[in-house]
């Protein structure tokens, strides 16, 4: 996802027939008309409300490294709603393909250069305009709340998709117990910052600014479907993922899922975030999946699913808000998608 190099994942515009273009767009006509009809009924209008399905193993084996209050809350993680039917994309992918540019910006370099980061002790800064706000403990913002597994489609806005098993709890659940006031209208994250375990931070030329920043509108923030997650396959997450505790926005492009959160703001100005500051010509704030407004260098009607290959390259057309437009579409009623990208 360089902000000047062409990424080499560009679709070829013959792939893109003028009848499938147009098709797209009627799809998109009729989506939007949906939305606007469909309210959310106690987030259960869902065409994927799999309460059952799981790929929850319980009692593997987890390294001795991570304290054991992690480890007794994943064992007793159970099935959340939401999960999709598709198949997982395999731990092997899941953990050694990853955009962490503070690990460096090749896909195989999270996982070398993650090996030993460091994510015990680990502090939360709650602050802005809350209630409660301070510095907590990792145990005390996870520990008092169920954790559950969902299962997500996770795409990355250069293209290509994975279906990802997660282990974690609704960031609605952070927000009542913090209890922002009427004037936060975003909440802000930011990720950890050390050099001194982060080679990408050190980096003579970065091609972004740290900290990374995300954020969301806080009725975003609310919604069901936002997770804090703290593991992945039943086991506590790998420093490329994210560790300890990261953001999963499964309806929008994966760099609003951030990583390895050291601090959770509650604002009323709406947070500079880093790929909007790095390249506001293509990343947007809302980074909302949407196959009907394109990267300026490349189609987003589609996406790479992995694992994929040369031989089997596993194309399949992008779905509005990621295919959770029944959950979502209601945040951006009335709104130009084009011009909120
Ligand atoms: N702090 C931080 N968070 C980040 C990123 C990053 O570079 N730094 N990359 C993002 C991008 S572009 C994607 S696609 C997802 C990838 O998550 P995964 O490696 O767990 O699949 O993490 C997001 N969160
Ligand atoms: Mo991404």
């Amino acid at each position: 996802m360089s902000s000047k190099k062409n990424s080499g994942i560009n679709i070829k515009s013959y792939e893109i027939t003028d009848e499938s273009l147009y098709l797209k767009r009627r799809d998109f006509i009729k989506a939007m008309g949906l939305g606007l009809a469909l309210l959310p009924q106690n987030g259960k209008s869902n065409a994927e409300y799999y309460p059952d399905r799981t790929v929850l193993t319980h009692g593997q084996q987890i390294s001795d490294e991570v304290p054991d209050w992690v480890k007794q809350k994943i064992y007793a993680a159970h099935p959340g709603i939401y999960s999709t039917s598709e198949t997982p994309t395999p731990y092997e992918y899941v953990s050694t393909y990853n955009n962490f540019y503070e690990f460096g910006s090749g896909k195989d370099d999270p996982v070398a250069n993650a090996r030993n980061f460091r994510t015990d002790p680990w502090s939360i800064e709650i602050a802005g305009d809350a209630e409660i706000t301070g510095i907590f403990s990792l145990e005390d913002i996870v520990a008092a709340n169920d954790l559950e597994e969902r299962i997500y489609r996770l795409r990355c806005v250069e293209a290509w998709s994975m279906v990802v098993p997660w282990i974690g709890f609704p960031l609605k659940k952070l927000l009542s117990r913090f209890k922002p006031l009427s004037r936060a209208k975003y909440v802000r994250f930011e990720t950890l910052y050390d050099p001194s375990q982060m080679p990408g931070q050190r980096a003579l030329f970065k091609s972004i600014d740290y900290p990374y920043v995300e954020g969301l509108r806080i009725d975003e923030a609310a919604n069901d479907l936002v997770i804090l997650a703290v593991g992945l396959y039943g086991k506590p997450l790998p420093g490329q993922n994210g560790a300890p505790l990261r953001l999963v926005v499964p309806w929008k492009y994966g760099f609003k899922s951030i990583k390895s959160i050291v601090k959770i703001e509650f604002t009323n100005k709406r947070p500079k975030t880093t790929w909007e500051v790095t390249n506001p010509k293509e990343y947007g704030f809302y980074a909302n999946v949407n196959p009907n407004v394109d990267h300026p260098r490349w189609s987003q009607a589609t996406e790479r699913r992995l694992p994929s290959s040369l031989f089997r390259s596993n194309r399949i057309e992008t779905q509005m808000f990621n295919g959770y437009a029944d959950q979502v579409s209601y945040l951006y009623r009335g709104m130009d998608l084009r011009r909120f990208f």
